[in-house]
This record gives structure tokens, C-alpha cells and sequence, in this order.
């Protein structure tokens, strides 16, 4: 191990070594930014902590899912890609047991907090929770290791990102990802990326989301030129090959998806009302077929080997069209509706998210995930056969079922698919929680000028003038706004 400045000197130098090692990760097109990114977190580090040695510089990308939304918490299959913008972390041990946590962008304030075996959070939507949250799952899997001493050195980090924070590409689990990633490092713990993925799936719970373990995952063990198609419990991870001539081009719509504040608890009611359709689910089976007859969760379905008749009468017995309320539900389950509140519907805050005035929409929530895992494996099939435009079709039906079924989508977003596809995208989709964030779409390397005029025009010019004047700009600088994606490798140390 290096310290830092000989680390900076060899990056402003271009040692051979480091130009080839940023090369292998980002390709050589981007290598001067790259350095350039490199180098000032390196020089920032310098000056924040002169005593600093030893430090370890990782990575973690964002990610872009291509197909298959909010089935990962149901145990079904996605299919992101890990993108070329990422979280730097560089870090070094301290004497103490202190974390401090400093970020290049002056929106992030500087943060503090002592390890121990239990970190408790900070206030609700403040951005060091993520690394708390990292730290604290490499704490737990040391406990369960009894070889480790629990408590670790402290460390003193800083957070560089290229990544558009709150756009739907997972800032937030790279952010969890690096900060666990650094730990590792710094106190040379030997983990696979696998098990890192699946134990940081469930660790990053700890900021009050209730996701899957797909933007984890997708950043962990991304390659470059492949999307990965993900299958859950246990996790399972097979490269699709991206096509060739087509560019993955992410639009954001502008629209914030803050999942740490308001748009947490709209995504949090889906996973909610899967787990009432499965409770429902499990009590038709039941009646149909006996006792043993029950599922954890929606993947399991697949498992019984129900023809489609039996699956057909347990699915109108439980989720009859239309809307269920708490009083329908709880006679179905037969059981209260507070223990239904206390079961299913109680907040990591002790909240209890409230039954929308028309009911839950149970049914067409079943209908979008378990269409939505079709399409993820139809989608990967058509990849690897170089069917492209059925690809494409697939991107558009799943935001279809993602607006009308799941209701993840808003107006932007949907004027956004609307004006990929008239801009020649062969298919284009919201990607992400929803709420706001971005849209994906999928072009033809000959369409992309044209397609990024149409898009700047339409959406950012026209549309949103007229609907968002507060933000919409006459000068746009589009380099964050519209992406073109490259898959690279996942997330690792870096020097
Ligand atoms: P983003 O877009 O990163 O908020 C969330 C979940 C995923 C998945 C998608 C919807 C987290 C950390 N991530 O992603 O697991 O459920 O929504 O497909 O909660």
C-alpha cells in the first residue's frame, strides 16, 4: 500500500500502471476525465487529512435497470446493467473508533459517527446513513465470524460521484456499496462480492427502504458489455450480452425520486401490498388444496407447479378484480384489521400507512409483477437471439404495466416514453423505483443525435417549459440530464 501522495504524483504523471488500471475499468476514451476525477479526490483528500496514510480507493457504479421492475422483492428476476458513472470512496484507518465522512459536492455536509456494534442512525434523509449503513452490515458479518474482533478501527473518508443523485440509477446503494467496500479494504476482511451483494441487500434496510437486492447486486458484480439477468433467493447472476449498434441512453426526467423523503413511502407501499397479496394468495391455497400448500413470497408460486386452472381459481379467489378494503381483507384472512395494520401496513418509523379511498388495488399489482418476470425472461432471451425490436417492445409494455398496474409512473415520465419513441427509441421504459427519475431507452447508434435533439426539444424546451417553468432552463447543459450508458465492471478496489 501507497500513501497518498505518491499515489497523486503517479496519477498526474500517468504511470503506465494506473493509466492501464483506469483504462481496463472505463475504456480508454474517457481516460483524461478519469484522471481528472482521480486526481481530485486524491488532492482534496491531501489537503482535508494531511496525516492520512495507507489509503484504498474503491468504486462503486450506478446502475441502469433495463427490464424488470419491483419484482426483485418478490423473489423474481431483473435485468440492469451496471453504468460508467460511479461513487469514489477514498479511505484510510484512523486511530479511534470515529468515521468522518466528507463528500466533494457541497451539498452533502460533512458528517460524524463513532463505530460500534450497533450504529445508530442519523435523522431520517440524511446522506450519512448510507455509510452507516455499509459500515454496519461489514460489522454484523464480522460478528457472525468469530475470528474478527467486532470493533474496527475508525476511518476518515471522502465521496466523490459522477452519479446524478436521485435519477433512478441507484446513487444510493453505490453510495452503500463504496462505504462498505472501503471498510473491507482498509481492514483487509475477506468476503465474496455474492454474499457482499446479498447481505448489503438487506443492510441497506437499514435507511427505512424496503427494497430488493437488485441495485446491490448490479453494482457489485456488473462486466463490461453485459447486463446481468439477477434471479433472487438465492442470488443468481447470468451475463446478457448488450446488442451492438444500439445505445442504452438514460433521459432524466427531472422529476425528483427522492426515496429518502416523500417518495419513500409511496415505494414502500408496494412491497406492503405484495406481502397482503401473498397472506391472500396462501389463504386460497389453502382452502384449495390443504395445509401445506403456502408461499413466502411471489417467486414461489412457480414452485407449486399449479396448472393454469388452479393457479386461475387460488388467484380470483384471493384477489377478486378491483380493489379490496381493510374490512374485505381482513374477513378473507380472518383475522383483525389492526393486526392487519400491526402485520403489514406498520412503518420502520411505527407509522401505519393508510388504505387509499377506493381500497388496495391487490389485483393489478399481482398482474404487473408477475407479467413484469415474463417480459425480464423474455427480454433475455431475445437479447442472446439478437431479437432487438422485440427487446424494444418489451421496454414499452413494461412501462405500460408499470403506469396502469403498479402506478410507479407520473405524467413526465409518461410524456418522456412517449417522446422516445417518436424519437426513433425501439423501446423505452421509466427505470427504477418510479415516482420520478429517469427513463431508459434503447437507439440506434445511427438514431442517437437525432433522438437527443427530439428529446432536448420536445420534453426539456417545450414540455416542461410549460409544465415545470420553475425548472425548465433555456440553456441546457444536458451532460447530466441525458446519459449514454456503457456497462463496466462492478464495483472494487481501484488502488
Ligand atoms: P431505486 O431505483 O434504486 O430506488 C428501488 C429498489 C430496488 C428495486 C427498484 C424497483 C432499493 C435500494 N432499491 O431501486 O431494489 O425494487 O426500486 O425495481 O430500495
Amino acid at each position: 500500500m501507497v500513501s497518498v501522495k505518491p499515489l497523486l504524483d503517479a496519477l498526474l504523471g500517468s504511470s503506465t500502471e494506473i493509466v492501464q488500471e483506469l483504462s481496463s475499468i472505463y475504456g480508454a476514451e474517457t481516460i483524461d476525465y478519469q484522471k481528472q476525477r482521480y486526481a481530485l479526490l486524491l488532492s482534496k483528500f491531501l489537503e482535508l487529512y494531511p496525516q492520512s496514510s495507507h489509503p484504498v480507493v474503491v468504486r462503486a457504479p450506478g446502475r441502469v435497470n433495463l427490464i424488470g421492475e419491483h419484482t426483485d422483492y418478490n423473489g423474481l428476476p431483473v435485468m440492469p446493467m451496471s453504468i460508467n458513472r460511479d461513487i469514489l470512496v477514498l479511505a484510510s484507518a484512523r486511530l479511534d473508533h470515529q468515521v468522518h465522512l466528507k463528500n466533494l459536492d457541497e451539498r452533502f455536509p460533512d458528517c460524524q459517527y463513532e463505530i460500534a456494534p450497533q450504529i445508530p442512525p442519523f435523522a431520517k434523509g440524511e446522506w450519512g446513513n448510507y455509510s452507516k449503513a455499509g459500515v454496519q452490515t461489514i460489522l454484523e458479518y464480522l460478528a457472525s465470524q468469530a475470528e474478527f474482533p467486532q470493533r474496527l478501527p475508525g476511518m476518515n473518508l471522502l465521496v466523490s460521484s459522477d452519479l446524478p443523485p436521485s435519477g433512478g440509477l441507484s446513487s444510493s446503494s453505490a453510495l452503500v456499496v463504496a462505504n462498505a467496500l472501503g471498510t473491507v479494504h482498509i481492514n483487509q476482511i475477506q468476503i465474496e462480492k455474492a454474499l457482499l451483494a446479498d447481505l448489503l441487500a438487506k443492510g441497506e434496510r437499514y435507511v427505512g427502504t424496503e427494497g430488493g437486492g437488485m441495485d446491490q447486486a448490479a453494482s457489485l458484480l456488473g462486466e463490461r458489455g453485459q447486463a446481468l439477468k439477477i434471479d433472487f433467493f438465492p442470488l443468481r447472476v447470468k451475463h446478457v450480452p448488450l446488442p451492438t449498434g444500439y445505445k442504452v441512453i438514460v433521459v432524466n426526467s427531472l422529476v425528483k425520486a427522492e426515496k429518502t423523503r416523500a417518495a419513500m413511502e409511496a415505494y414502500n407501499r408496494r412491497p406492503r401490498e405484495c406481502r397482503l397479496i401473498v397472506a391472500l394468495l396462501n389463504r386460497a391455497l389453502r382452502t384449495l388444496k390443504g395445509e401445506k400448500w403456502r408461499i413466502d413470497r411471489l417467486a414461489d408460486l412457480n414452485k407449486l407447479k399449479l396448472d393454469d386452472h388452479q393457479l386461475q381459481t387460488a388467484v380470483d379467489q384471493a384477489l377478486p378484480p378491483g380493489c379490496l378494503g381493510l374490512g374485505e381483507i381482513s374477513r378473507k384472512l380472518e383475522t383483525s384489521v389492526q393486526q392487519i395494520e400491526a402485520e403489514y401496513l406498520t412503518t420502520k418509523e411505527g407509522g401505519i400507512l393508510s388504505q387509499p379511498p377506493q381500497g388496495f388495488p391487490l389485483r393489478q399489482r399481482y398482474q404487473h409483477v408477475l407479467s413484469e418476470a415474463k417480459r425480464v425472461e423474455e427480454a433475455a432471451l431475445a437479447l442472446e437471439n439478437g431479437q432487438i425490436s422485440r427487446v424494444g417492445d418489451l421496454m414499452f409494455e413494461s412501462h405500460r404495466s408499470c403506469a396502469k398496474d403498479f402506478e410507479i409512473s407520473c405524467p413526465e415520465l409518461d410524456n418522456l416514453v412517449a417522446i422516445a419513441r417518436e424519437a426513433g427509441a425501439v423501446g423505452a421504459r421509466l427505470t427504477g423505483a418510479g415516482f420520478g427519475g429517469c427513463v431508459v431507452a434503447l437507439v440506434q447508434d445511427s438514431l442517437v443525435d437525432r433522438f437527443t435533439q427530439i428529446v432536448k426539444r420536445r420534453y426539456f424546451q417545450e414540455y416542461l417549459k410549460t409544465v415545470h417553468p420553475e425548472i425548465a432552463s433555456e440553456s441546457w447543459d444536458l451532460s447530466d440530464i441525458i446519459l449514454t450508458c456503457n456497462a463496466t465492471k462492478g464495483a472494487d478496489r481501484v488502488f
